[in-house]
């Protein structure tokens, strides 16, 4: 019903995401997605490629006068540094020989995909493998919200913590100074720690990891389903920001916390209004939306390509050498937060088309609207 492919290289031509399943009547336009794209390549800690690139994605296909068609979305993204490496990246056969990338980067995707995809050269592993291809995640994903706002589902994240200075958390959460924040964090004093951390990280020539905590607000009741494996929401939300690059823990709500507390302190209880004072659950119980924001975050390993590289083998020789090292960001954990955006925006954007269908927008909110009417007879708010 709903789903999205990406395609595309870091040094390549550009990138692709084909987004298929929204609903014909939507609004939708290049500098709406323009805004997260532009979110996306900031945060203190990016490299100097970022100094390069001026993302932006053309809709090519799907849209007609503004207005979504119901037919798959394409959306391009050129890459800039495409014009560097065209020889290195070249789609047709080249005379001569590119220098062969050898030397294994612990961390990274290159020793399992080299002996997978039977490669003598790491090159091609890593131009996917590159975190790169989260461009077109967050510009088919800022469909997604669009798409999402109709409902009155809307999507923040901000960082909690970077190379292990912690964020205070004050709820409501400030979304305008996260935005205006250098790592996308409301704690000014957390801030300045961590762009400490990330400059003694650069100075060393190593790099930090972090958190980000991702919030839905104006969830409708129900979404998901408790009856299968697969269709539990929680589950599609784990596996959607475990597959960010450099991810390694997911939590929702409370999350790991909850497993030090007893039944009585840990769940949420329920007020009149259907409503709750707490929101340990993170806004999913038995896999489905309870009607509170869901709440996810998700803990980012530091960058696997550090200037000072780590002991390793060279895939050509077998002799122990440094790892490559090629430019790399420092620090992605603001960048992270925009990307777990777009991918819960992919899972409420399918859980609402299951739950709601509709082949144009305002079936589809019809049946939201007769939906969250029939609620109110259970006593909803
Ligand atoms: C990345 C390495 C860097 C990052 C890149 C991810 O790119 P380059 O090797 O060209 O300097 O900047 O991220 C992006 C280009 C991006 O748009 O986020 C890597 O090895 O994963």
């Amino acid at each position: 019903m709903f789903r999205f492919l990406t395609a595309g290289e870091s040094h390549g031509k550009g990138l692709v995401v084909i987004i298929e399943g929204i609903p014909a009547g939507l609004p939708i336009s290049e500098d709406y997605i323009a805004s997260d794209l532009k979110r996306r390549q900031g945060g203190y800690g990016r490299g100097a490629r970022m100094q390069i690139e001026q993302d932006r994605a053309e809709i090519i296909s799907g849209v007609r006068h503004g207005l979504t068609i119901g037919s798959p979305i394409s959306l391009l993204i050129w890459n800039r540094d495409w014009e560097n490496w065209q020889e290195a990246m070249s789609i047709s056969p080249i005379e001569g020989e590119v220098e062969l990338v050898t030397r294994l980067r612990p961390g990274h995707a290159d020793l399992a995909g080299v002996s997978k995809y039977n490669f003598d050269d790491i090159r091609p592993i890593l131009e996917r493998a590159s975190a790169r291809e989260t461009a077109a995640r967050v510009a088919g994903g800022a469909v997604a919200k669009r798409f999402l706002e109709e409902f009155g589902i809307e999507i923040h994240s901000h960082v909690i913590a970077i190379g292990g200075c912690q964020a205070k958390t004050v709820v409501p959460i400030d979304w305008g100074k996260v935005e205006a924040s250098s790592v996308r964090c409301a704690d000014a004093e957390a801030e300045e720690e961590m762009v400490a951390a990330i400059d003694a990280a650069k100075k060393a020539g190593d790099s930090v990891g972090g958190t980000f905590e991702v919030v839905a607000s104006g969830m409708p009741i129900g979404l998901g389903s408790h009856i299968q494996w697969d269709r539990r929401l929680d589950g599609q939300v784990a596996q959607a920001l475990m597959s960010i690059p450099a991810v390694k823990g997911v939590e929702i709500g409370a999350g790991f916390g909850l497993a030090d507390l007893r039944g009585s302190e840990a769940h949420d209880v329920i007020e009149s209004g259907l409503r709750r004072l707490t929101n340990r659950a993170g806004g999913i119980e038995g896999g489905m939306t309870n009607g509170e924001p869901i709440v996810v975050r998700a803990a980012l390993k530091p960058i696997s390509t550090i200037a000072t590289p780590l002991p390793s083998v060279d895939l050509k020789t077998g002799e122990k050498v440094r790892a490559h090292f090629e430019r790399a960001d420092i620090c992605v954990v603001p960048a992270a937060g925009v990307i777990g955006e777009a991918m819960l925006a992919f899972v409420l954007a399918e859980a609402c088309l299951e739950k709601f269908g509709g082949d144009h927008i305002e079936e589809t909110l019809r049946n939201c609207r007769g939906y969250i009417s029939s609620l109110k007879s259970k006593g909803g708010d």
